[in-house]
């Protein structure tokens, strides 16, 4: 049996204070984040984190008060296993607990330098780039601004207390796979402060900054496999923990209103403008993803790893990656796009992970577009084909129409509309084409355009004849 190796925290933890308040506590914070963040504090610092989440997650952060914040992020693939212990949690917070006057009063302490973010591309309540007015949270929180629920009105109503109290600005730094993540937060941010108050949004505008972020790592869900593997790995089932792939990488703009960590002693890289980095993980890492989740859940096959193992959806794959998502990127500094597409296959075949195609799939229509969408309308308009972009866009269609049709749960925020679409339109290009004008994830201009249309309809009546491999063999011949 393999070894493990163990990493205990090394700083004093009663120094910690509360500097950073992150929302949206989930797997990837904890082995993310929280990972550079604890290896920065070895090298001294006092940066302490307030865990929050603002709807799920309340027992989860029961469990980690209990077991005084302390877990375990466990690093593993094939050739070897690491168990970190992480001590840089000093607090948890969930409104639904606690209250939400105690959250919006964390948000205007005088030591808090940073809120940080994992709440998913849903939960930055745009639409096509800008706040969603008709967004049901959004619309509440408008009506009732010091009793937010969404992520954005709980910033603004943060911060309008912490205008208030006379307080310094602060930096909200979103980790979401986000094109451009920091100028989409001030968006949503700047634009729900402006709905209320036009002195709170020019507050915000000059005291307020919004670093865009590239984060990576592979962090599944917890399973009963992770729990097996966290309880040879720390003697516990201990639910607190997550099991990650080794590698990791973020890399940060350094635009921080009132100081940040030594992320940089963590590894963390520090650049001046991220996006190259974001729309070169974001397509070739996410958009394999996408392509896979869905190609894949039509095979029958659980999990990416499974995926890697069918010879002819791994080829596709990393066809997908070199062929159609690399032309569309900008060079950056010191990457060979081909070596990275082969790097991320060797991390796609971990077989410690059990990374489920149908985790991947949930929320397509918001990942969608910056994944695969938005790469398919750059071929097109240097009129070129993008044939193996066009088959994951039909994977996901069908996708939807296959689950609703067995029943199952689709968990997407367009979860109503998609169902209602299935119901009302007979299989095939009628189906295509009420999808493709959802205009929340197809451009009108793309969806109108045959050098679109026409392929997708055609990919997608290929994959209803229920071979996918057949489908997938002839995309790339
Ligand atoms: C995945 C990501 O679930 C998904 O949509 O594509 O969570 C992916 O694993 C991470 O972005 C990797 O950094």
């Amino acid at each position: 049996m393999q070894s493990i190796d163990h990493i205990a925290f090394s700083y004093d933890r009663a120094a910690l204070r509360p500097r950073i308040l992150h929302i949206g506590f989930g797997a990837f914070a904890r082995a993310h984040q929280l990972v550079y963040l604890n290896e920065a504090l070895a090298k001294g610092g006092d940066w302490g984190v307030v865990a929050c989440r603002l709807n799920s997650g309340q027992a989860e952060l029961d469990a980690l008060d209990a077991a005084d914040h302390l877990y375990h992020v466990i690093e593993a693939d094939d050739h070897g296993i690491t168990a970190r212990q992480i001590g840089a949690v000093c607090a948890t917070l969930h409104p639904k607990r606690d209250g939400t006057d105690r959250l919006l009063a964390q948000i205007a302490q005088p030591d808090l330098a940073i809120i940080s973010l994992t709440i998913t591309e849903k939960g930055y309540t745009l639409r096509d780039g800008h706040l969603d007015l008709q967004h049901p949270g959004v619309a509440a929180d408008l009506a009732a601004p010091e009793a937010p629920s969404t992520a954005i009105g709980v910033i603004v109503a943060g911060l309008a207390q912490r205008r208030a109290a006379g307080l310094g600005g602060l930096a909200i730094m979103s980790c979401d796979n986000l094109p451009h993540n920091g100028a989409l937060a001030r968006r949503a941010v700047m634009e729900f402060a402006r709905q209320r108050d036009s002195g709170l949004a020019d507050w915000i505008d000059s005291k307020v900054t919004f670093p865009s972020t590239m984060i990576d790592r592979i962090v599944p869900a917890l399973d009963s496999d992770a729990l097996d593997l966290i309880e040879r790995a720390t003697g516990k089932r201990d639910e607190n923990s997550i099991v990650a792939e080794p590698f990791r990488q973020w890399v940060i703009e350094d635009s921080f209103a009132a100081g940040r960590p030594a992320w940089e002693e963590a590894g963390a890289q520090i650049v001046p403008d991220v996006g190259p980095y974001e729309d070169m993980k974001l397509r070739m890492l996410n958009g394999a993803h996408s392509f896979l989740a869905c190609l894949g859940t039509l095979s029958g096959h659980r999990t990416i790893a499974d995926c890697m193992n069918d010879a002819g959806l791994k080829r596709a794959a990393r066809r997908l990656m070199v062929g159609e998502q690399a032309p569309t990127l900008r060079p950056v500094a010191g990457i060979d796009l081909s070596g990275y597409a082969d790097d991320l296959i060797a991390r796609f075949g971990n077989s410690r992970l059990h990374h489920q195609t149908r985790q991947i799939a949930t929320d397509s229509s918001a990942k969608l577009p910056q994944r695969l969408i938005a790469p398919a309308a750059q071929h097109l308009a240097a009129d070129e084909g993008c044939p193996l972009t066009f088959l994951g866009i039909a994977a996901w269609l069908r996708h939807v129409r296959v689950t609703v049709e067995a029943g199952d749960p689709l968990p997407d925020p367009l979860e109503r509309e998609l169902r209602q679409i299935v119901q009302d339109h007979a299989d095939g290009s009628e189906f295509v084409a009420a999808m493709l004008a959802l205009s929340q994830v197809f451009p009108a201009e793309l969806a109108n355009d045959p050098r679109f249309a026409r392929p997708v309809a055609a990919a997608y009546a290929v994959l209803s004849q229920g071979n996918i491999s057949n489908a997938i063999a002839q995309t790339c011949e």
